[in-house]
């Protein structure tokens, strides 16, 4: 850098602080001591919390580091997930429900964790009859049915990986899914219900395997029973395969590095990278975290309201949960179907106390109204997680006040496909949390904030977030492709994993979040980072939320274009466009008052629910719009170029 400016200013100023109920804090999971205790031996900790996990043979080598950057952990140790996940429980939790499970027009199944071990071993038998044996890869392209993770453990205990594709995703996407890692089989569903349409996932099939030709088998749930086409010999239904199945299944003693899933990312730009995860220490991340940062007590009702086909699923609904022995809830249908209090219905019913979501759903909640929660007794739950961006701090407020009654504690857990596990987050029993911090690293996890360079910025500067020691649940390669593996993490700083992400630490050494680098602005020589400016909007009463970019500016080399969603019952005019920008100047200073901003309905988002905003910057640029393909709103994209156009045409205010 040409001058001494940090690498990425940090304006945000937050000083509310929410201590961990006493209650909680006695008799939570993790201690204080356990940062001390995981910070003087780290391998000793993750070898301890290894150990809760069953091994069919222990291991030599708790990380093996002579091959940076492709580390091997609990080296030797052999395992198996699904035995992990259900036959260990079957003596003292076999009547207890592993997935209370709800489909979208409200039919239900129980399911326990006896009933759970009989579905996928007859599904694992099954598929070993089709010919799957260890070593393959089977793709699994489904809506949020129980045979989901029924599958995924299937092929865990066959020792085939599993290769989840979105069902939202288009027969393009699963194509190439298929291909890039030369899936012979493919578990899906007729069809998948969402919002009350019918999603047709085996027509999808049908015209992604008109060029996959090496797939012999696709196995069909009967979901909602609509006629689809069938190429005898290739399809199977489900029920008919498993009916004659038995009940029991040899699992494949896995060795640790053995290939569980790969799961493919599709990023913001490039081909999908195909994240590979193996077994051993995968498993130790996700059940290891998942006790601790959600503080799992036997008789908690647990609900991640993510889908199977992200990272939060596999980790988070599947392995971790299904390790420890938890009940969780899954539901299968969208949050305002066939109305906006569904999420809250559910969570009244089943009594859940722990609930995990996304800020794009906080946002949404908000932007829908108070009284959709209030309707609800959401009294059983005492704890609360957020995941997938930072979370604006007033997102973080109504979250605290209408969900979680103003008591339970949230924990804003950072991490991503590529970490497998959860990274950085409060602990929720020694925890005092801010609105907005993902507080700090967990206990065995190390990360810094580095400069261009790779020098440690000082506290309280923003910088790039690295992780600085191999974790176990890292991933271990891009699937096909370690030259990438290499160069997309590994070779901007001498032994640093680049995680991609800005961050900046404050005075506490709290880290917070400032979004992805390739985002940050640059308006006349200042570095910012976009979640500050979006938050000082969404702190206004008005907003829901909103996304802000850097434009070309001829005077300032970028200007700060806002995109702005009101809340329902607002209405916008050019009064509260005026006011919107004060209050970011107020609040967080002029450099980040918005040139424009541009009121609309909705914002362009990945399917996973990630503000896109790099369409925000080629729509502020006039640019031909790149691909909209992978947004879940494509709908959108035109609707706010109109206003756009309009509002910059009509002249910025200065
Ligand atoms: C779990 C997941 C990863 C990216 C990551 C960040 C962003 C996720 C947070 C967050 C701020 C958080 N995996 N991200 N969690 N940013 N605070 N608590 O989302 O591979 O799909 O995305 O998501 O940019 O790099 S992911």
């Amino acid at each position: 850098m040409s001058d001494d400016r940090p690498t990425i200013e940090a304006l945000q100023v937050e000083d509310r602080t929410f201590p961990p109920p006493a209650d909680l804090a006695a008799a939570a999971n993790a201690k204080a001591e356990i940062y001390d205790r995981a910070a003087a031996d780290p391998e000793a900790y993750w070898a301890e919390e290894a150990k809760a996990l069953d091994w069919m043979e222990p291991w030599d080598q708790v990380v093996d580091r002579s091959n940076h950057p492709f580390y091997k952990w609990f080296v030797g140790g052999k395992l198996n997930a699904s035995v992990n996940c259900l036959d260990r429980h079957l003596e003292r939790r076999g009547d207890k429900v592993a997935f209370h499970w709800e489909g979208e027009p409200g039919d239900t199944q129980t399911i326990t964790y006896r009933d759970l071990h009989e579905r996928v071993c007859k599904l694992a038998n099954g598929l070993r009859s089709l010919g799957v044996q260890r070593g393959d890869r089977v793709a699994i392209y489904m809506g949020m049915v129980p045979e989901l993770p029924a599958a995924m453990l299937a092929c865990a205990r066959i020792g085939a990986a599993h290769t989840v594709v979105f069902g939202g995703f288009s027969a393009e996407s699963l194509r190439d899914r298929i291909l890039d890692c030369d899936c012979r089989t493919v578990i899906t569903a007729d069809e998948a219900w969402r919002g009350g349409r019918h999603i047709p996932l085996k027509a999808n099939v049908d015209e992604a395997l008109l060029e996959c030709p090496d797939v012999e088998h696709s196995v069909v749930v009967k979901r909602t029973g609509s006629d689809v086409e069938w190429t005898e010999g290739r399809d199977r239904w489900y029920h008919e395969l498993v009916a004659d199945q038995a009940a029991e299944c040899e699992p494949e003693a896995m060795d640790a590095e053995d290939l569980l899933y790969i799961l493919y990312t599709s990023g913001t730009t490039g081909k999908p990278k195909g994240i590979v995860h193996t077994t051993g220490g995968y498993l130790t991340g996700v059940a290891s975290t998942h006790k601790y940062v959600f503080d799992l007590k036997e008789d908690d009702v647990y609900w991640c309201a993510a889908d199977c086909g992200w990272v939060t699923g596999h980790s988070y609904i599947v392995y971790g949960p299904l390790c420890n022995g938890a009940t969780s809830v899954m539901f299968e249908g969208a949050p305002n179907f066939p109305a906006e209090d569904r999420l809250w219905d559910i969570a009244e019913r089943y009594k859940a106390s722990i609930l995990y979501l996304a800020p794009t759903a906080i946002r949404m909640f908000m932007k829908w109204g108070t009284q959709h929660p209030a309707k609800h007794d959401l009294s059983s739950l005492r704890l609360l997680g957020s995941v997938g961006e930072p979370i604006n701090p007033e997102a973080w407020m109504w979250y605290h006040e209408h969900i979680g009654g103003g008591q339970a504690p949230i924990v804003d857990t950072w991490w991503q496909t590529e970490t497998g596990s959860i990274m950085i987050s409060p602990l929720p029993g020694v925890t005092t949390t801010k609105p907005g911090s993902a507080a700090q690293p967990l206990p065995g996890v190390t990360a810094d904030i580095v400069d261009e360079v790779g020098t440690s910025v000082p506290q309280g500067s923003g910088g790039y977030l690295v992780l600085t020691e191999p974790w176990p649940a890292m991933l271990r390669t891009l699937y096909g492709d370690d030259d990438r593996f290499v160069e997309t993490y590994w070779s901007q700083y001498q032994g640093l994993y680049l995680a991609g992400d800005g961050a900046r630490q404050d005075d506490d050494g709290y880290y917070w979040l400032l979004g992805r680098i390739d985002d940050v602005m640059n308006v006349s020589g200042h570095r910012l980072s976009t979640i500050e400016i979006e938050s000082a909007l969404v702190d206004h009463p008005a907003v829901a939320e909103s996304a802000v970019v850097g434009r070309h500016d001829d005077t300032t080399g970028q200007a700060i274009a806002a995109f702005v969603t009101l809340k329902s019952e607002v209405h916008g005019d050019d009064d509260l466009i005026a006011e919107l920008r004060n209050h970011v100047a107020i609040k967080i200073g002029p450099i980040a008052k918005p040139k424009s901003i541009v009121l609309t309905d909705d914002l362009p988002k990945t399917r996973s629910g990630k503000i896109m905003r790099r369409l925000l910057r080629d729509i502020s640029e006039n640019r031909q719009l790149g691909d909209v393909t992978t947004l879940a709103n494509a709908e959108v994209v035109s609707e706010i170029a109109d206003m756009a156009s309009d509002a910059h045409a009509s002249g910025d205010e200065g």
